[in-house]
């Protein structure tokens, strides 16, 4: 199991569930400053040269939502995600995929427009109301819960947890108080602590 890498990227994803899954694996680093990800190698394995790509045998895979959805049913033993048969399952695809689908472009436009100096920022009134709307909607369905389904931590934690740290890091979690604990419950994982560690 290779897994091509840069720090705080969507890499981080695949490498916190490798660590959560605890099973040996090789950690590729790419410094993306140096243009490492644009050679022909790797652009052979990704087609617009982004990170993450895992490598496993035969299966060469990008996108981080469909690497974290491949590796935790390629360790069903782990339990990071509930089986097919599961009632848990549909609810476990929904949120991961809620998540990544129609939370993150939302986070990234403000994410990117917080990056800009002040002449530069453009007015996110608008989507800034739909942005509220989809986090209450997680908000609502967390409830007093832990995490995001069932009983315990999956692969849906990962995608979502990461997207929401991304959001609160430029303040977008501030109405949302028990998303900012979700947040940092998911973050204080040792597997997390790991993927970020060097
Ligand atoms: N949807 C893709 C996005 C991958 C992506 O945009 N990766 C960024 C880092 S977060 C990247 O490699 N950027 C380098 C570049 O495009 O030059 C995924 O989730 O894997």
């Amino acid at each position: 199991m290779k897994l091509y890498f840069a720090p705080r990227t969507r890499a981080t994803r695949p490498r916190w569930l490798l660590e959560e899954l605890e099973i040996p694996y090789e950690l590729v680093k790419l410094d993306l400053s140096k243009q490492e990800h644009r050679t022909s190698a790797y652009l052979a394995l990704h087609p617009f040269g982004e990170v993450p790509v895992l490598v496993d045998g035969e299966v060469t895979l990008f996108e981080s939502p469909a690497i974290c959805l491949y590796l935790a049913d390629r360790y069903p033993e782990k339990r990071l995600a509930p089986p097919p048969a599961s009632s848990e399952r549909g609810p476990y695809l929904q949120w991961l995929l809620f998540a990544e689908v129609t939370l993150e472009p939302l986070v990234l436009e403000h994410y990117r427009n917080a990056q800009l100096s002040d002449e530069n920022k453009a007015d996110l009134s608008t989507q800034l109301a739909r942005l509220d709307a989809v986090l209450t909607v997680i908000d609502t369905r967390l409830g007093g819960r832990e995490f995001i389904v069932g009983a315990a931590f999956t692969a849906a934690d990962v995608v979502l947890a990461s997207i929401l740290h991304l959001a609160n890091t430029v303040k977008l979690l501030e109405r949302h108080p028990r998303l900012v604990d979700y947040v940092l419950r998911q973050t204080r994982r040792p597997a997390i602590r790991r993927a970020v560690s060097g």
